[in-house]
């Protein structure tokens, strides 16, 4: 039988957006306003630094977000480069219901975004600004691969994060991207990032690429993914993962043959770095696969209470 509704998101601080979007689902609501209300939640974390408010910066110390959203109609919209907007998500959402246009990058995302009513507010906190000055001293552009482990499970409070150090005094939690089916059946995603801390300015990842960070299509499924997103760029990652599950590939089946293609495009490069897709189909069945271990995602629906899975992986 079908599992709807049902939502996911990646990494442990999932658990958290996927509560405030069962508040939508679980009263019959659509999954376009449980999935933005769903990476809102990081997206405003003052302790998250790479979504939202208070992401590590660029190379330039400026908080530069990329963010999409897409329906269960194939609308989508989505910013790029966007500075000083909390919530890059509701911007994208304008975007793809009050613009022609799907895409939006830097200036003109902020200049569309305060025309609509956000306010100008100052992204950089304290903390990682001191982060990017000591970042600085080397200036060595090395991603740190995200490796959570699966001690939370079930019952568990979700609702308070718990970000852990890692080596070069960096917080690293990735993007998140959240896939969700509503109570009618109709699928709908978001995905939101501060992108790769120390970028260069104007680096765009897949995130905010319909069809490389999320990719919706309301007959078949959903995909998202997290990681680094050249690599997810080069493959179309969420779309071929969609287009898998057409051809009757389980999500995670269709999750695990896009890391191998990205293996197969960059064997030796594949080692060093993470990616993780997600994935749910029409039928509420879902699936993960990621390069390197310690890539979790968030589970919520009637039958499975908010519960963190460990995703298989490639290494
Ligand atoms: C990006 N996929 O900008 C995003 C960010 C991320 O590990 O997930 N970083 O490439």
């Amino acid at each position: 039988r079908s599992t709807k509704p049902i939502v996911l998101s990646t990494w442990d601080f999932g658990r958290a957006a996927n509560l405030a979007a069962w508040e939508i689902l679980k009263k019959g609501g659509r999954a376009l306003d449980a999935v933005e209300a769903g990476v809102k939640v990081p997206e405003a974390d003052p302790n998250n630094h790479t979504v939202g408010f208070s992401g590590y910066p660029d190379r330039d110390g400026r908080v530069t977000l990329d963010a999409c959203i897409m329906d269960e109609k194939g609308n989508c919209g989505s910013v790029a480069s966007l500075e000083h907007i909390t919530h890059a998500i509701s911007v994208a959402r304008a975007v793809m219901e009050k613009t022609p246009h799907v895409m939006l990058v830097g200036d003109g995302a902020l200049q569309f975004a305060l025309s609509q009513g956000f306010k100008k507010e100052n992204l950089l906190t304290p903390e990682s600004e001191k982060a990017w000055k000591e970042w600085l001293k080397k200036s060595e552009y090395k991603p740190v691969m995200n490796i959570e482990n699966s001690s939370y499970g079930q019952g568990s409070n979700p609702t308070t994060f718990s970000p852990r150090m890692l080596p070069g005094n960096q917080y690293n939690h990735d993007t998140i991207g959240m896939v969700a089916i509503d109570a009618n059946g109709d699928l709908s995603g978001a995905c939101t990032t501060s992108g790769m801390a120390y970028k260069l300015h104007g680096r765009v990842g897949d995130s905010p690429i319909i069809g490389a960070g999320l990719y919706v299509d309301n007959e078949i499924g959903a995909a998202t993914s997290t990681g680094v997103g050249e690599e997810v760029i080069r493959i179309v990652g969420s779309h071929l993962v969609v287009e898998l599950m057409r051809q009757g590939y389980s999500p995670e089946k269709a999750c695990k043959e896009a890391v191998e293609r990205i293996v197969k495009k960059g064997p030796e490069r594949s080692k060093g770095l993470q990616v993780g897709f997600l994935a749910v189909n029409k039928k509420g069945e879902y699936g993960a696969y990621c390069l390197q271990k310690g890539f979790n995602y968030a589970v919520l629906s009637e039958k499975e209470n908010n519960v963190l899975i460990d995703g298989k992986s490639y290494y």
